[in-house]
């Protein structure tokens, strides 16, 4: 986001402090995201987004993004693995994508624009690590019908049958292969005009899963501005009984698009709006919120949040190397992608800070705190805990321009049990760029 713009509204931000100290919606700070395709995989949620460029006044959106989380309150920014040119038949436009897991391989279904099409195509990616790198499987579209060809999602059956669903104004869907890569049979084009199986007005970003045996198909709807509606089925190709709104139009954004999982227990809905300051409906912010299906396996419609998930499932370990871009919360700071760091915290100013979530110290107290910076102007990390003005648990100074280094120092308050932790940067502007941290019992 928007350095300026956020300076501008963080008088109004602090105001509202009282609201916010436990917001968690949007849940990426430090750019614009939008479309999310949450992925659940050995004990991790992968999420892959869009993203949306600063200022943008229409769809400019380059490349896609991949966070991760373990407990779903911090997430750790993976960088932006794949982009519309590594599709060598597209010529921008970075739209909606998910990726799902298969024997070994991770396949990444986007859209973007093909060159010579001169509309949406769907093209497949695909890597051997959840972080990419992400290669184009094919050197062309997997599925290339018309403009519609948007908002690729991919579900996999209990029974091994993978099905492929997408489309902008209508709905189609196709049986891939076991490659994952290539499809039998015919492309078959789903009614959305049937009222008892669909909303009033089906417009986009279908997401396709299973909980309880009950298959649900939820989609944009209502034309121009978006609620989320659904729909139910005991087949994963139909036919399909229209249940209702599951989210209401709201947040600032005429588009949403959602992304269901059930993830240790509990389900989530994952979807898009407005609400990062200098937000729009080209500036989106990916959010999350916990839901509960009913009993009869309808879902009551729920509402955008700012306090998204309150309860972590998960503990961060701080004696282990945290990566610097692992947040629940930031303000002022930017990730940028390195060749030797990978991706780090940049564009950190005085007041600029991050906090982390349910970090577990354990019952012995600790005793120094490591991170690896790399100095500009220089300035101090300031270890805080539980609240933004919480005590002071030890002081980091960074020297100016000074190289990618570990610089230490020594704990003198207490972090016995589990605690928020905020690391809040204190200097001029552009103190230094950081990489990741841990502390040392
Ligand atoms: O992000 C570009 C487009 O906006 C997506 O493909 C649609 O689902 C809508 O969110």
């Amino acid at each position: 986001m928007n350095k300026e713009i956020r300076c501008v509204t963080i008088g109004l931000f602090m105001n509202l402090c009282s609201v916010c100290i436990m917001a968690q919606n949007p849940i990426i700070q430090t750019c614009y995201t939008a479309d999310p395709a949450p992925m659940v995989h050995n004990g991790t949620v992968y999420l892959y987004a869009d993203h949306d460029e600063d200022n943008s006044k229409y769809y400019v959106m380059n490349d896609w993004k991949v966070y991760s989380s373990t407990d779903m309150v911090n997430w750790t920014d993976h960088g932006s693995p794949l982009r519309y040119t590594d599709f060598k038949w597209s010529d921008g436009q970075a739209w909606a994508s998910q990726c799902v897991y298969r024997d070994g391989k991770y396949y990444w279904y986007v859209c973007c624009h093909s060159k010579m099409l001169n509309h949406h195509a769907i093209g497949v990616a695909v890597s051997n690590s959840p972080y990419g790198p992400f290669k184009d499987a094919l050197g062309k579209p997997l599925a290339s019908l018309s403009w519609a060809d948007i908002d690729p999602t991919v579900f996999i059956d209990d029974d091994g049958q993978a099905y492929l669903y997408w489309g902008n104004s209508g709905l189609w869907y196709v049986k891939l292969n076991k490659d994952m890569i290539s499809y039998s049979g015919d492309i078959v084009k789903v009614d959305v005009k049937d009222k008892k199986a669909f909303a009033p007005i089906y417009v986009e970003a279908p997401w396709l899963n299973k909980h309880n045996g009950v298959y649900y198909l939820s989609y944009a709807a209502g034309g121009i501005p978006e609620h989320i509606a659904y729909s139910t089925s005991n087949s994963p190709t139909g036919p399909w009984k229209y249940q209702g709104v599951m989210m209401p139009q709201q947040g600032g954004s005429f588009t949403n698009h959602g992304g269901m999982i059930d993830f240790k227990g509990k389900s989530y809905f994952f979807y898009h709006n407005g609400a990062l300051p200098g937000g729009s409906g080209f500036t989106r912010s990916i959010c999350v919120d916990p839901f509960t299906y009913n009993s009869n396996g309808t879902i009551s419609p729920f509402n955008m949040t700012k306090e998204g998930v309150k309860d972590p499932v998960g503990y961060l370990n701080p004696y282990k190397r945290v990566e610097a871009e692992t947040m629940a919360w930031s303000e002022g700071v930017k990730t940028a992608q390195g060749e030797r760091t990978r991706v780090y915290v940049t564009s950190i100013d005085n007041g600029d800070y991050i906090k982390v979530r349910s970090v577990n110290f354990g019952k012995k107290e600790a005793k120094t705190f490591a991170a690896c910076v790399e100095g500009q102007k220089g300035g101090i990390v300031e270890l805080r805990m539980d609240q933004r003005n919480g005590p002071i648990i030890g002081t980091l100074k960074v020297s100016a321009n000074s190289q990618w280094m570990v610089h230490r120092t020594l704990i003198t308050g207490k972090t016995v049990g589990i605690h928020d932790l905020y690391l809040i940067f204190k200097g001029k502007q552009d103190l230094f760029n950081f990489d990741y941290w841990q502390f040392n019992k």
